[in-house]
């Protein structure tokens, strides 16, 4: 399977890793701490040599509680960091917003996927994704970021965020995306008890049927510090093997804060799955 760009496309014939770079001083985990530009491009820089195939730049927090940002602040935090990183990162930037303003200066600034958590139903957002031609990843979020982990219920959560995603699918290919700029993401965390992204885990296959390459967000989340006691500087081992698990299930891209342990573990489990297909292919000659 292939994601098309622009101007190029991803393989996704093996599952890879997004990086995320945070610009933003209240971000849960990463906490400002790369607020300034240049150390968000120097982190940036080293994902992508430490084998992120894509970059993901944020500047809107959208942790459980969080207020929006101001779009001229969102602006003055990702615009800079998309330029440099564009042009020395050697790899795909992506903008994760879901301002229809920030995308066309992302766009322009060089990035080439969206990555909006909420699906392009911005009023003007599919309207963006159209004119700018960018790739889009469609995530699904039950409510909004400030209350959304309020009251999470679904009947049948899978069915639910499927038949969801196959809407904003069909939105945007009335609207006039290329089916091969479409990723889906059924948005662990957004909306979603313990048990809903425990389900969403446990089904994850079913989104396969959609047809189209699957992005999983697990890294440092909640459900990740429910299960295990621990807070967010202490997920690491279990966001990878949360994340490998995704993969195992048809996980295309894994969106994580700590790349170089995510490619150890994806390359492990490649390993495993590439000598069993070379075992079928040399049992029938
Ligand atoms: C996700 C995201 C996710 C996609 C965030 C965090 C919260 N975009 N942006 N999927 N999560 N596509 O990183 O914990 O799961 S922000």
């Amino acid at each position: 399977m292939k994601l098309a760009f622009p101007e190029s496309a991803l393989d996704l014939n093996s599952p890879v890793a997004m990086g995320i770079v945070n610009v933003t001083p209240d971000s849960f985990s990463d906490g400002g701490r790369f607020l300034a530009v240049e150390r968000a491009v120097q982190h940036g820089v080293q994902m992508a040599s430490d084998g992120a195939a894509l970059i993901d730049v944020g500047g809107e927090s959208t942790r459980p509680g969080a207020e929006p940002v101001e779009e001229v602040e969102e602006l003055r935090r990702v615009v800079p960091v998309i330029r440099e990183l564009a042009a020395v990162a050697g790899v795909p930037v992506s903008i994760d917003t879901s301002k229809p303003v920030v995308m066309e200066a992302a766009a322009e600034a060089g990035a080439v996927m969206i990555n909006d958590v909420n699906a392009l139903r911005t009023d003007g957002a599919l309207q963006v994704a159209v004119e700018t031609g960018l790739a889009v990843c469609l995530m699904h979020m039950q409510g909004q970021p400030r209350q959304m982990q309020a009251n999470p219920t679904y009947s049948d959560v899978v069915e639910e965020v499927y038949s969801f995603l196959s809407d904003r699918i069909e939105a945007c290919l009335a609207a006039g995306v290329d089916l091969a700029r479409i990723v889906i993401d059924p948005g662990f965390g957004f909306g979603k008890t313990l048990e809903h992204n425990l389900t969403l885990m446990r089904r994850l296959e079913r989104f396969r049927d959609l047809g189209r390459p699957l992005l999983v967000g697990v890294s440092r989340k909640s459900m990740i510090g429910t299960i295990l006691g621990r807070d967010v500087d202490e997920r690491l081992w279990g966001s990878v093997v949360l994340g490998i698990l995704a993969v195992e299930r048809g996980a295309n891209i894994l969106r994580v804060h700590d790349v170089a342990p995510t490619m150890d573990a994806m390359r492990v489990m490649q390993a495993v799955s590439v000598s069993e297909d070379r075992q079928v292919v040399r049992k029938n000659g």
